[in-house]
């Protein structure tokens, strides 16, 4: 497993209300491209059908939910059963965990199979996440655009989050902002996006 790269271009995004900052290469391209391939191939993917408000919610294409818990997570009224954190994302969250200073125990693995797989604009404030939560958010493959606007004033920032970048969102940014991954016209090819979360056993849901 590579080190990370030096954390010289780390950059805040939000302006206000909580914390969003990305390091655009934490991992080099060498391991990016091993770290995809081994993910895709050891992932049992899963395809969550979703229904919010009574009608059809758009989610990142397959995703699945590995925990150093039992805690299923549930969100937009489905729940993800909980699979085993396995040994190579375990050493991610790891470094994940020395260069943003916190703690994790699970992530949601997603597959953007190409532009028309997204995520439509959310807060990952569910309980389990705890009142202000550290989301570590590891992209690989191909660049999409990350979206986030603030709840009150609408104010949006829009960035790349290309392959081998962290970008970590902390504080008040899931009370004060929401996020997306739009679709895209243009071609593009598979992304994986690991989120790392420390979700809490007992919070009730
Ligand atoms: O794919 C991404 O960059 C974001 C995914 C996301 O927001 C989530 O899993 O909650
Ligand atoms: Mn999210």
């Amino acid at each position: 497993m590579s080190t990370p790269s030096l954390f010289s271009d780390k950059r805040e995004l939000l302006p206000f209300d909580g914390s969003a900052w990305l390091i655009p290469k934490f991992f080099e391209p060498t391991h990016t491209a091993h770290l995809f391939q081994q993910i895709m191939d050891e992932t049992p993917w899963e395809m969550p059908e979703m229904v919010m408000f009574g009608k059809k919610y758009s989610q990142a294409g397959l995703s699945t939910w590995f925990t150093n818990t039992n805690v299923s997570y549930v969100y937009s009224g489905i729940t993800r059963t909980p699979h085993a954190m396995t040994p190579v994302l375990q050493a991610v969250m790891d470094q994940c965990t020395v260069a943003s200073g916190a703690e994790y125990n699970s992530v949601l693995v997603n597959l953007y199979r190409d532009g028309n797989d997204s995520v439509s604009w959310h807060a990952d404030n569910e309980e389990i996440n705890g009142s202000e939560p550290t989301i570590a958010s590891v992209s690989l493959g191909a660049t999409r655009r990350f979206d986030l606007r603030h709840k009150e004033s609408g104010e949006t920032v829009r960035v790349d989050l290309e392959d081998g970048s962290l970008l970590v969102m902390s504080g008040l940014s899931q009370h004060c902002w929401v996020h997306q991954i739009a679709k895209t016209k243009t071609r593009v090819g598979p992304r994986i996006n690991l989120t790392f979360r420390r979700v809490i056993s007992n919070a009730k849901i």
